[in-house]
């Protein structure tokens, strides 16, 4: 049976490639879902890819990740990065290894994008790779997992 990584991508990122590019760049989140799906496939890992604007969606969705026993969980959680305690307490019950994904280094910017609550859940983060960060992921939770490449 083979083992799926769930990638969940929070508030705005819908719109990622459409919006200031000299930040974010020209992907689309339907390339990150690409990169995503090729990345897995390396390793015979499935991906559940998703984006919502909806703080109560995201944390239903880890928990539906908890249910389907999700290989691992990559997430993007955008702005609710630094406000979502919700989302800490659903990632905390999860098992399987979460890595936090940000497009840009959010230390290098505001003050305010710099705490995270989602890295207290997380085994890794990534931040600043642009969406290369989401492949380093998906290799990174392979590797965790001890996914052999095909
Ligand atoms: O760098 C990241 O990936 C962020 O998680 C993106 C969030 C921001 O609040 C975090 O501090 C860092 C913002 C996502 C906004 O989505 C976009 C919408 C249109 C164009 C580009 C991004």
């Amino acid at each position: 049976m083979s083992q799926t990584v769930f990638v969940l991508n929070g508030p705005n990122l819908n719109l990622l490639g459409t919006r200031e590019p000299e930040k974010y760049g020209h992907s689309t989140l339907a390339d990150v879902e690409k990169l995503c799906r090729a990345t897995a496939a390396r390793f015979g890992l499935e991906v559940d890819f998703r984006q919502s604007n909806i703080e109560g969606e995201l944390v239903t969705w880890i928990q539906e990740a908890l249910i389907k026993k999700a290989a691992g969980l990559v997430i993007n959680p955008a702005g609710y990065t630094t406000t979502s305690i919700a989302i800490l307490d659903a990632l905390f019950m999860l098992k399987a290894p979460v890595v936090e994904v940000h497009i840009t280094n959010i230390h290098q910017r505001e003050e305010f994008r710099h705490h995270s609550y989602v890295s207290k859940a997380a085994k890794a983060v990534m931040a600043g790779f642009g969406i290369d960060g989401y492949a380093l992921a998906i290799t990174g939770i392979a590797g965790m997992i001890g996914a052999k490449a095909k």
